[in-house]
């Protein structure tokens, strides 16, 4: 499930982060000063850089990880002028609407527990939002975060691997907080959400962002202390795709079946004609 992507890595140190809210490299600007009042994390975002604008977290976190950016690392925006999802998908992450951000780990073990990654960042994302409005949100598998049915949150989990060990993952995350002024892009208009549906007043952006932070550094940590097992059954307490007809694209294969459950390291589990068949990546749709 961690698609590896990027360049030679560049052993290069980067500078360690200053105080928070200080400039850390050229073209970084000083963040929204909440963050810190409100983030308790141990190691997740300590070191950050903020852009009011920036094409994609995504790619300068990894453009950073390959010069050495430090483990736990954020890169966060007020708007995306290039951001971007899956499959070369795109990620509309408009100004004043939304989270943007992406953080940079640096894994010191082998990848196998890290494949069940995307299904932790997932389940964390879900459960910090599900606590701004209980019971509403759900997850498609493997990590869509949806909003009474509809796309609230995207993450996008990129890993670089050398020699069978990641060197260095990027986990990314998009969460619409507000509609953006001028609603939504007309492609996303019938199935998108924001916060601010459930929640009326669009949740505040720096105390969202805490509770994600400090929920994935848990997952995390727990992911490479104790395997995928909690991430799987936190996971199941969100699911929307188990007991659901989905039709699974893998390669060229289609497969229309039943998803029935998660194997023990996050893979779905669908019926087709009565046979398991395990998912391990690609795309699934609910059917209604
Ligand atoms: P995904 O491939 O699952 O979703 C992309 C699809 O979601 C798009 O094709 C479109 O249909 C729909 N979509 C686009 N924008 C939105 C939106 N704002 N809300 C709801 N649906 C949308 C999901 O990919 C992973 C997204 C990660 C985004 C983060 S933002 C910070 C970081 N930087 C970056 O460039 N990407 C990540």
């Amino acid at each position: 499930m961690l698609r590896s992507v990027g360049a030679p890595v560049n052993p290069r140190f980067f500078p360690p982060g200053g105080a928070p809210g200080s400039r850390l490299r050229g073209g970084a600007e000083t963040e929204p000063a909440d963050l810190s009042a409100w983030l308790r994390t141990r190691w997740l975002g300590r070191s950050r850089v903020y852009h009011g604008v920036t094409g994609s977290t995504q790619d300068e976190a990894r453009r950073l990880a390959e010069n050495g950016a430090p483990h736990g690392l954020l890169v966060w925006a007020g708007e995306q002028t290039a951001g971007r999802g899956r499959m070369a998908r795109g990620w509309q992450s408009p100004a004043r609407a939304g989270l943007w951000f992406s953080v940079v780990l640096r894994p010191a073990q082998a990848a196998e527990r890290l494949g069940s990654l995307p299904l932790a960042a997932g389940a964390a994302v879900g459960l910090a939002l599900d606590g701004l409005a209980p019971g509403r949100v759900r997850l498609k598998w493997p990590n869509d975060v949806l909003l009474d049915g509809r796309k609230v949150a995207g993450i996008l989990v990129e890993g670089h691997a050398v020699d069978g060990n990641i060197e260095h993952a990027v986990v990314g995350v998009g969460v619409n907080l507000a509609r953006p002024p001028q609603g939504f892009d007309a492609e996303i208009r019938d199935t998108a959400a924001a916060m601010a549906d459930a929640t009326g007043e669009p949740p505040r952006a720096a105390r969202t962002l805490a509770a994600i932070l400090g929920r994935l550094e848990d997952a995390y940590d727990e992911l490479l202390a104790a395997g995928p097992a909690a991430a799987r059954a936190r996971w199941l307490t969100l699911a929307d795709t188990i007991g659901r007809e989905v039709v699974a694209h893998v390669g060229v294969e289609e497969l229309r079946g039943t998803a029935v459950d998660l194997d023990p390291t996050g893979n779905l589990v669908i019926l087709v004609d009565g046979r398991r068949r395990i998912i391990s990546y690609g795309e699934i749709h609910h059917l209604r």
